[in-house]
């Protein structure tokens, strides 16, 4: 499975937004997720008041804070901006999008050697594409300056970016600048025939339709030809989250399903022509369902596959606790509503499954806030009931357990296909599957895997 792009800076005002939310409610005043919601609208004044009063009752709300920049930094409030990321920069753990508009902001001031300093601490935290500025309007102040192509990996990088040899089949290229093309990448099986499994990619802020509608291409491997797209409405982030569906209207195709955030909603396309076979939707407005979509297998044994699609905004269980559901194939309808134990949990940001040879269930759903010290856990289901079979639980070196991918990748010796014999109890079940999961930790990104 290939682990997603780090947040790049085009996206610093909506996904990391989306994604680190570590702020608990407090009762009465404004929240943090009040702020994103004023920012998302466009209401960027209106997020400054929030943020001020947050920031007052919260000084060491290090979201709070660089959102209090971004918000200043849209109404060209330089200075009020840079105070704000500076503020942030100085508490505990700032995430990169903070050096990253702070240095945007910097730059617009003109005091382009905290900028470029800016820019190198982020870059240094391995958690961000740098790069990814180039689109900004402050770019153009930057890319004068001879410090500015340091940031980007030289030419000799670019030819050969690979660890050990590999010999590239098929290459595709995004349209546009800024559109994050190969957000995440999949194979989706054949789907044009050829006996040749082929690839979904998406370009979540692409503009065709609008800003930030999003784009899903379906490419034959076998011929480098691109099948179809699919294109999102301004604003949906289209294609956030991409991923294999399985065979959903059993056509003996395999279909493909895609997010649609901003939207509120998640569309499963034909694999063979792109046609939408079921359009999802949120239970609630702002839970940005879709953030992330999986498949499954056939759960329920009727012989089309079903899909999983994350809502870590909902707040049944609390604010921004998060959902996660599982959604009939064949019917459209929800299977299943699992729902995170509290506030800030962000449970679904990250969910997965698959089906035994015998037929045996196995969910995944990451929460990377969840647990008595926020850094993120995985809750792993072996049936329907809606009861975790067991939670993998982030240490104190890990953060953010379940914010970008989890998976359940094979039999738990790696050498055994999964059993054809049915076996019974808790212990022969949870055996059958191994858990991958991604995290950031105080080295870098990790992956681990798991299993019980
Ligand atoms: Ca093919
Ligand atoms: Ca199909
Ligand atoms: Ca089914």
């Amino acid at each position: 499975m290939t682990a997603r792009p780090a947040v790049s800076a085009a996206l610093t005002g909506l996904l990391i937004l989306a994604t680190a939310l570590p702020a608990r409610a407090q009762t009465g005043g404004p929240t943090l997720s009040d702020a994103v919601a004023k920012v998302q609208g466009g209401d960027f004044q209106g997020a400054v008041e929030l943020l001020e009063t947050l920031t007052a009752h919260q000084p060491e709300n290090v979201g709070a804070w660089s959102l209090l920049g971004y918000a200043h930094l849209q109404l060209h409030e330089l200075d009020a901006s840079i105070t704000a990321y500076e503020t942030a920069a100085a508490l505990p753990n700032p995430t990169p999008g903070v050096y990253i508009n702070g240095a945007l902001a910097l730059a617009r001031k003109g005091d382009l050697d905290r900028a470029f300093d800016w820019l190198e601490k982020a870059k240094a935290t391995g958690r961000v594409d740098v790069t990814a500025i180039d689109a900004d309007s402050a770019a153009a102040i930057l890319r004068a300056d001879s410090r500015y192509r340091s940031l980007f990996p030289s030419e000799a990088e670019l030819a050969d970016p690979f660890v050990e040899p590999v010999r590239v089949i098929r290459e595709w290229d995004g349209e546009a600048r800024g559109d994050q093309f190969g957000w995440i990448a999949r194979n989706i099986g054949d789907v044009d025939g050829d006996g040749l499994a082929d690839v979904v990619t998406s370009a979540p802020t692409h503009a065709n339709g609008g800003p930030n509608a999003g784009r899903v291409y379906v490419y034959s491997s076998g011929t480098g030809a691109l099948l179809w797209t699919a294109d999102g409405r301004p604003g949906d982030q289209l294609g956030l989250g991409v991923e294999a569906a399985g065979d959903v209207d059993a056509d003996g195709i395999p279909d493909v399903i895609a997010g649609a955030p901003g939207a509120g909603r998640a569309f499963v396309y034909s694999g063979r022509d792109g046609r939408v076979i079921l359009t999802l939707e949120a239970r609630q407005p702002g839970e940005w369902f879709g953030r992330e979509v999986g498949d499954l297998g056939d759960v329920d044994g009727d012989g089309h596959a079903d899909v999983i699609v994350g809502g870590p905004r909902d707040d049944a269980g609390g604010e921004n606790a998060g959902r996660a559901y599982v959604f009939s194939g064949r019917t459209g309808e929800p299977i299943l509503t699992l729902t995170g134990e509290g506030v800030g949990d962000q449970f679904g940001s990250s969910a997965g499954g698959a089906v035994s040879a015998d037929g045996r269930v196995t969910l995944v759903v990451g929460a990377p806030n969840a647990g008595p010290l926020h850094r993120g856990a995985v809750y792993v289901y072996h049936d329907l009931s809606g009861e975790p079979a067991f939670v993998i639980r982030s240490d104190t070196t890990d953060a953010q357990l379940g914010a970008m991918f989890v998976s359940a990748v094979a039999t738990w010796t790696g050498t055994e296909p999964p059993t054809s014999t049915p076996r019974t109890g808790p212990e022969a079940a949870l055996r059958d599957w191994r858990v991958r999961a991604g995290s950031t930790s105080t080295r870098g990104r990790r992956a681990s895997d798991c299993t019980r």
